[in-house]
């Protein structure tokens, strides 16, 4: 794994395609029927992404503290937002922006300075075929129950159509890789419809790497991608290895014009903190208008958060995972010499907010944006016995900030929890 990736802490999604035209869910929308395939499609028609501009994009990235992008390059749909040879469904053939958007997306970000990824969908409900074969290949029961976007619906199995599935995949994402100059990340989805063997991994791997070896890819490789990528549900338990949160503002990804359930930039941040306090990355979806505009209240958002993460930088890009939630309820960073702690305080305190099992010193404790140093006091504890008291970090509302206040604590020496349930103190003073 690539250590920017783990320095990167934020990244920004990016759902931008022909579904924006009606505002319909992106692929899912046609596949379950509540739309035809043909009326779908017909939104190529009005694809204009007539006010796209890529450096725009990248600009509001770069100020939202992201130090990495991920674009949709082809979603299950199969509407290619780039210039392939190996296919007429693209943005560029059928649409009236005919233009590469992927393009245009990795030139900017590469020149705003953030790190270049790309969203491609290993399954093609577009594609003649993609629905040849079963997952796993093993044919079900009642092969008509099926989606015929996915699979076949008579129970015949065409191995050569698969094969020939796995050139045009393989084709198009050598285009990616070689088209456009270094591409840093892949983020595959739609793995899960067929087996690590049916999409000929590993070898499929190394074909990739053998463009760039230090491409990162996600886990949605059946099995052989480099990290976790949980997504919506926010882990509760810390995921083991690296891993990167997705999720939306709202509740969708591509850009619905009636989807008016946002979340608050307290709550982005809150999220935010959340996956740092567990070690992990968060990569936060924007749904850009057809015309290639980011919608305001989600530029908003993203404005808001790298105002944050500026107020709060020493806790963000050079942190590692905190203490964990028993010890401090609202999540924390540590400094990579573990010497230095910092406290994530969401709502206002009446009076103080409190560590517990802490076995460190205590020498110095701050308010990270405006430097005003705190009282604290430790009660009760026996540390002659090795038990740590309840540390209580004074602090009210004047000093707090608009979102999650951070609180720097700085430790004797490096961090030293105490993990017993208690016990009786054999010696007093
Ligand atoms: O089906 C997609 C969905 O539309 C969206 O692209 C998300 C983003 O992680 N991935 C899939 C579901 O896991």
């Amino acid at each position: 794994m690539q250590k920017w990736f783990q320095k990167a802490k934020l990244g920004i999604f990016i759902h931008y395609g022909i579904y924006a035209v009606k505002g319909v869910s992106e692929s899912w929308s046609f596949y379950h029927g509540s739309i035809s395939y043909e009326d779908y499609m017909r939104q190529l028609e009005g694809f204009t992404a007539s006010r796209f501009d890529a450096d725009h994009w990248a600009e509001l990235f770069r100020k939202s503290g992201a130090r990495y992008a991920v674009l949709t390059s082809k979603h299950h749909d199969g509407v290619a937002m780039y210039d392939t040879k190996y296919s007429d469904l693209s943005v560029v053939k059928k649409s009236p922006a005919a233009r590469d958007i992927l393009g245009n997306y990795i030139e900017a970000i590469r020149k705003a300075g953030l790190k270049v990824g790309v969203y491609y969908s290993l399954m093609d409900w577009s594609h003649p075929d993609y629905a040849s074969v079963y997952p796993d290949g093993r044919v079900p029961e009642d092969p008509a129950g099926g989606n015929k976007y996915s699979q076949p619906m008579d129970g015949r199995q065409d191995e050569k159509a698969w094969q020939r599935f796995l050139e045009f995949d393989r084709a198009q994402l050598k285009e990616i890789l070689t088209n456009y100059g270094k591409v840093d990340l892949l983020w595959f989805d739609g793995d899960w419809e067929r087996s690590a063997a049916q999409w000929g991994l590993p070898e499929f791997k190394d074909y990739l790497k053998s463009f760039n070896p230090d491409l990162i890819i996600n886990n949605r490789f059946a099995g052989y991608g480099d990290y976790l990528t949980p997504e919506q549900g926010i882990p509760v338990n810390r995921p083991k290895g690296v891993w990167e949160f997705c999720t939306t503002i709202n509740s969708s990804w591509g850009y619905q014009h009636r989807d008016n359930h946002y979340k608050s930039l307290r709550q982005i941040i809150h999220m935010f903190c959340d996956c740092l306090s567990m070690g992990g990355n968060l990569l936060l979806d924007v749904g850009p208008m057809e015309d290639g505009t980011i919608p305001p209240r989600q530029e908003a958002v993203l404005l808001g958060l790298g105002e944050w993460i500026r107020a709060n930088e020493e806790a963000v890009y050079d942190s590692v995972a905190g203490i964990p939630a028993n010890y401090y309820g609202d999540g924390s960073v540590l400094s990579e010499d573990g010497q230095t702690l910092y406290l994530f305080v969401h709502n206002v305190p009446r009076e103080a907010i409190c560590v517990k099992g802490l076995q460190n010193r205590v020498t110095r404790a701050t308010i990270l944006h405006s430097g005003k140093e705190l009282g604290y006091t430790v009660h009760g504890g026996a540390p002659w016995n090795d038990i740590p008291g309840i540390l209580w970090i004074f602090m009210t509302e004047e000093d707090c900030a608009e979102s999650t206040t951070v609180v720097k604590l700085e430790l004797k020496d490096r961090v030293r929890l105490y993990d017993g349930g208690g016990a009786v103190v054999t010696d007093n003073h």
